[in-house]
């Protein structure tokens, strides 16, 4: 199963999110209902260690918060921009649930994730956009800021990857305190 942990976003918020799509050819923008942020890539494992990464996920304690969206931005490969995405205000109480799932799953056996953690929300991947068009989408949508929303679960999903979008399951739902 290809696997990662992420946080569910509420439903009106991933629509508004969705509405801000268009206007960028070469993107592809993510639909509404795989819209999320991404805690911790876990890739492909099989069931047996998927088990073992649920049970070490069911055994972490951190508390509920309150998650703001704020600001757009790019993700550059090679000085190519491949994903553009909608940030996070500094949220101490996420970094903490970050820690903690990272913690928790290297304990339980994974590699250590050697990117740093930089949370957000993936809008569209890029390919070959047009840069007038990406940066006038960024410069058009620079204060986009939502109300803070509640966190109160994480969610283990796992990902089938298709040939238009991937496909993201839900699978545990993982309550904070
Ligand atoms: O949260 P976003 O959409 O930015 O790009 C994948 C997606 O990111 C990323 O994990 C998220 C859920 O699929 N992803 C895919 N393969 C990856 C890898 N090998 C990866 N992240 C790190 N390493």
């Amino acid at each position: 199963m290809r696997l990662f942990v992420a946080l569910e976003l509420p439903w009106d918020l991933r629509e508004r999110l969705a509405a801000l799509g268009g206007g960028v050819p070469g993107a592809r923008w993510v639909p509404a209902e795989n819209l999320h942020l991404t805690l911790r890539f876990i890739g492909e494992v099989p069931p047996f260690r998927a088990e073992e990464l649920d049970h070490a996920l069911a055994a972490l304690r951190a508390r509920r918060f309150a998650l703001t969206l704020a600001g757009i931005g790019t993700f550059a490969k090679a000085g190519r921009e491949t994903v553009l995405w909608v940030g996070v205000e500094r949220n101490e109480r996420l970094d903490h649930l970050q820690g903690k799932i990272e913690t928790a799953l290297q304990r339980a056996g994974l590699e250590p994730e050697r990117r740093r953690f930089a949370p957000h929300v993936s809008l569209a991947r890029l390919d070959n956009a047009a840069p007038d068009k990406l940066a006038a989408f960024v410069q058009r949508h620079n204060l986009f800021r939502t109300d803070p929303f509640a966190v109160e679960h994480f969610t283990l999903f796992s990902s089938r990857l298709g040939k238009e979008q991937a496909a993201y399951e839900p699978e545990v739902e993982y309550s904070l305190a």
